[in-house]
């Protein structure tokens, strides 16, 4: 069963989250070289049916050196096929120390696949750079997709000096059916744009910097509900408790959805008593389970 909810979702993301401004600051080398003093490599694991995708950087010292508590900086880049664009991507960490082994794991969550069905999207890489190298890693996103909310007052300065409303990204990251409790325990990444290349983790005690009129937005109050059904009654919607562990993730569980039926659930997100919109409404869909619909991006 293919799903008309999510080409839908997919779709908006591709007009709109890609549509945007195009100057970038974001002209490294695109080849992957290594200079002198270190050999820098990038892998990824396989990217999970809604996007998600765990990276890992490397840093070996030449000369034999320990690089453990240094910090290596991830860059993801989207190269747009069709105008030329470039964009970055929610990432759960953009600045990493690497360990005793010289590796530091970020996740990536990624806005959009490189193909959509057998129309090409763009090229995306990943960028490491480590005390004056780097290293660019080109990479395939098979499959991407999210649900997006919009601020109302909470608007973003663009590079052309317009403004726009800030968006908002919600990401499944995963969605376990546990059989002790018969129940689906729900993870969930938000993000918050701040321009084209800077998304920012969404979590209580963030400050997102790319405001109108250079205001700053500290984040003193966030809530992620999810309902799965009946959803007029307010006593079905659950908030989402925030990892400890990692800044942006969300956590809920919700009733078995194979015995529902359904593969999505309602989101609702308030920001500082602010509640984000879907257009006219302060409720979206959240695809939570995969019905296979998103490999139609692989293309091979
Ligand atoms: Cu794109």
């Amino acid at each position: 069963m293919r799903s008309s909810l999510f080409a839908v979702v997919s779709l908006t993301s591709l007009l709109t989250a890609c549509g945007g401004d195009s100057n970038s600051s974001h002209d490294k080398d695109s080849t992957a070289e290594t200079q002198a003093r270190y050999d820098i490599s990038i892998t990824a694991s396989e990217v999970s049916d809604f996007g998600v995708s765990d990276i890992t950087a490397t840093v070996i010292a030449k000369d034999g050196s320990s690089v453990e508590g240094q910090t290596i900086t991830i860059t993801p880049n989207m190269l747009m096929t069709m105008s030329g664009m470039t964009h970055g991507t929610p990432m759960s960490e953009t600045e990493l120390t690497l360990d005793e082994n010289g590796q530091a794991t970020t996740t990536a969550y990624y806005l959009m696949p490189s193909m959509m069905g057998d129309n090409k999207m763009g090229d995306w890489s990943m960028n490491a750079t480590f005390d004056g190298e780097s290293v660019t890693q080109a990479l395939e996103v098979m499959k991407a997709g999210h649900t997006r909310l919009s601020g109302v007052e909470d608007m973003i300065m663009k590079m052309d000096g317009n403004t726009e409303e800030r968006t908002y990204y919600v990401f499944t990251r995963s969605a376990h059916l546990k059989n002790d409790d018969n129940m689906q325990h729900i993870s969930l990444f938000v993000a918050g744009k701040e321009s084209m290349h800077d998304y920012a983790p969404i979590f209580i005690g963030a400050t997102l910097t790319s405001g109108m009129n250079m205001a700053d937005l500290s984040i003193t109050q966030m809530a992620l509900d999810l309902c799965l059904m009946s959803c007029d009654d307010e006593s079905n919607w659950k908030t989402a408790e925030a990892s400890v562990e990692s800044e942006g993730v969300y956590s809920t569980m919700l009733p078995n959805m194979m015995e529902t039926a359904m593969g999505s659930a309602h989101i609702r997100l308030t920001i500082n008593d602010e509640a984000k919109v879907n257009g006219e409404s302060t409720i979206a869909e959240l695809k939570l389970l995969s019905d296979g619909s998103m490999s139609e991006h692989g293309g091979h």
